[in-house]
């Protein structure tokens, strides 16, 4: 479609940050007792790709080099160690299996002891098997990562928003788990990264159908990052052990923290009642720059979610996204409906652009 508006001249387009590193990582994730090829696959990020080159008003760019300490600080670096060597470990181990998954977790009346087995690890740094490690993940991982980095530091730079085309997702990672098909939490690299660049105050908007359980975790105890997340209530459904509305931070961070779970199968009329709800508590947290997790796993026919949002309901969200009027990242995390899923993001990202 040509680009009409009197106002859409070149300093008004949507700036993407996108790489292909990500194909090369292809999660398994159990089923029951059955290994399936995960939702969560390469194919999602290239209908975005491909969504988004169609389109008018973005430009494509990829990534700077990954920045290690932009992950460190948000995350242990112990934490970083493992992930980015577990797989040399595994193929030096000599194991059959073709990729590396938890079996076992230090639940209830367990230890927080880092074992030094590597099966052990891979449970003591997870928090469920619906992630494997295989030969191309790290290298996704910190490319996703860097993604969000780039993004963040774009922002910094003067953008006004900026969109982390991120796979894999992130934000289900914590300080030091992966878990939701999540390993490095890019959201919350883009914040840190522009608090280090001196941006004042930041809240995360979470609008993934799924509790940003790692983002709350990593900035809990804080109150220059606030976090608001709507979802699916964790009574039932994942990550089903955070994510509940009496979650309000912790020390400095009490008040910094809101989660809003709703019902499975809510409906657009509820889920955007509670979208202003959630606003209105952001903007109370006077925040200088915004980081929306935007998870599109609430479209009705997301095949492993029960919300109801449809495409339309993607561009009032970006609208809505964009009358906060401060500095955005748009960081990518879930949305299963593989092929609608790059019209429902420029649903989002065009409805944004167009909305100033
Ligand atoms: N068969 C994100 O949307 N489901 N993650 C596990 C196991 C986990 C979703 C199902 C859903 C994680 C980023
Ligand atoms: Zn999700």
């Amino acid at each position: 479609m040509l680009a009409l508006r009197s106002d859409s001249c070149d300093d008004h387009v949507v700036l993407v940050i996108r790489s292909d590193v990500h194909a090369a990582h292809h999660c398994l994730e159990l089923d029951g007792a059955e290994l399936i090829q995960s939702w969560e696959s390469p194919a999602r990020a290239e209908h975005v790709d491909v969504a988004i080159s169609a389109a008018e008003n973005f430009v494509l760019e990829e990534p700077d080099p990954f920045d290690r300490s932009a992950a460190e600080a948000v995350h242990h670096p112990e934490y970083v160690d493992f992930l980015s060597t577990a797989w040399r470990r595994w193929t030096a181990e000599g194991h059959r299996a073709p990729s590396a998954m938890a079996f076992g977790w230090p639940a209830r009346r367990f230890r927080d002891v880092r074992p030094r087995n590597l099966e052990a690890q891979l449970g003591y740094y997870s928090f469920a098997a619906d992630c494997s490690i295989g030969a191309g993940t790290w290298p996704a991982v910190a490319d996703s990562a860097a993604i969000a980095q780039t993004a963040a530091d774009r922002v910094v730079g003067g953008e006004r928003a900026v969109f982390a085309r991120c796979r894999p997702p992130g934000h289900h990672a914590m300080k030091d788990q992966f878990g939701g098909y999540c390993y490095l939490n890019n959201a919350a690299i883009a914040a840190q990264r522009m608090r280090n660049a001196g941006v004042g105050r930041v809240a995360v908007l979470d609008v993934d159908y799924h509790h940003g359980n790692g983002t709350q975790d990593i900035f809990y105890d804080r109150s220059d990052v606030s976090v608001c997340s709507i979802h699916a209530d964790p009574f039932e459904e994942f990550p089903y052990f955070l994510g509940h509305d009496d979650e309000v931070g912790a020390d400095a961070g009490a008040g910094h923290n809101l989660n809003l779970p709703l019902p499975r199968g809510t409906d657009a009329r509820t889920w955007f009642a509670t979208l202003e709800h959630a606003g209105a508590w952001v903007e109370s947290q006077r925040p200088d720059a915004l980081v929306v997790s935007l998870g599109l796993d609430t479209f009705v026919d997301d095949p492993i979610s029960h919300f109801q949002l449809r495409r339309v309901d993607f561009a009032t969200l970006g609208v809505r996204l964009a009358g906060f009027g401060i500095p955005t990242v748009l960081v990518m995390e879930g949305g299963y409906a593989t092929e609608e899923l790059g019209h429902n993001m420029v649903a989002v990202l065009a409805a944004f652009d167009a909305a100033g």
